[in-house]
């Protein structure tokens, strides 16, 4: 899969090069690009952003930096103004021809629609996934309505509060999504007992040793009965589930009877 990242702080997604994603990128797994739209500004101060039309608080993001930037990245653009981030496209002219399926634009923005594991798993299947970091007050709509002539443009929010910005939502999106590539977790099996993978949380977790500070592991864990330990666990990622999420256990249409009995 090949991610471009476009940010006036490309120096916050360093830390996507550190540990599993990191190692996804040196693997091959992962083609990362990240562009710093400043080097898309051509006037002398290298201005992103202007005052918004009809008034109000803050800055709006100007439309022409974002084009040239997402021609960019699309191979087929200007190069850009610096020369130390021209070398991070090159690999990609060419690409868009034939039947290949449109990059998906994911737009940060706490106006968007809500990302979660079903979109991640969604998205784990593109080929290509651009994220536009807004700063300010956001981007000039222009761009988003501009840019669908090209892209899948999907304006997404990773919750209900406000950020400075879309860079820490796209490292969110970012690792959510390029963990379930084929490949990037050792253990793929980890992937299938997680939280929010079927719907319901996980259940509690024990390690060595059995008695610490006086709290005990669950004895049925210690009994070697695979079956006992595996109803033991869905009983408790139902109660879970139910105490912190009810909205989770209401969308849930497979539960039977040994769950219900559970919950009652
Ligand atoms: Cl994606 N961006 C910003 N700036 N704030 C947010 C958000 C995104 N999601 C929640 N709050």
């Amino acid at each position: 899969m090949r991610i471009d990242v476009v940010s006036i702080f490309p120096d916050y997604l360093e830390g996507l090069t550190l540990s599993l994603i990191g190692k996804a990128i040196d693997q091959g797994l992962l083609d990362l690009g990240v562009h710093d739209l400043r080097d898309f500004a051509f006037d002398r101060h290298r201005t992103v952003d202007d005052s918004p039309y009809g008034g109000g608080a803050g800055m709006v993001m100007k439309a022409e930096p974002w084009a040239l930037a997402l021609e960019h990245v699309l191979g087929r653009g200007p190069a850009p103004a610096e020369a130390d981030s021209a070398a991070d496209s090159q690999d990609r002219l060419g690409e868009g021809t034939g039947e290949a399926p449109r990059p998906i634009l994911i737009v940060p923005s706490p106006a968007g629609e809500v990302f979660d594991q079903r979109i991640a798993e969604d998205l784990a299947h593109a080929q290509h996934l651009v994220f536009a970091c807004g700063r300010y007050e956001g981007i000039d709509q222009r761009v988003l309505d501009w840019a669908g002539e090209s892209f899948d443009v999907r304006p997404m929010s990773i919750g209900d509060y406000v950020l400075n910005g879309g860079e820490v939502a796209s490292m969110v999106m970012i690792e959510a999504v390029s963990r379930l590539i084929p490949g990037v977790i050792g253990n793929p099996e980890s992937l299938t007992e997680e939280s929010h993978e079927d719907g319901l949380l996980e259940y509690p977790i024990f390690t060595k040793p059995a008695t610490w500070r006086g709290h005990e592991v669950p004895e049925i864990l210690l009994s070697g009965n695979h079956a006992a330990i595996a109803r033991w666990r869905r009983d408790r990622r139902l109660e879970r589930t139910a105490e912190v999420r009810p909205d989770l256990l209401a969308e849930l249409s497979d539960l039977d009877a040994a769950d219900r009995a559970v919950l009652d």
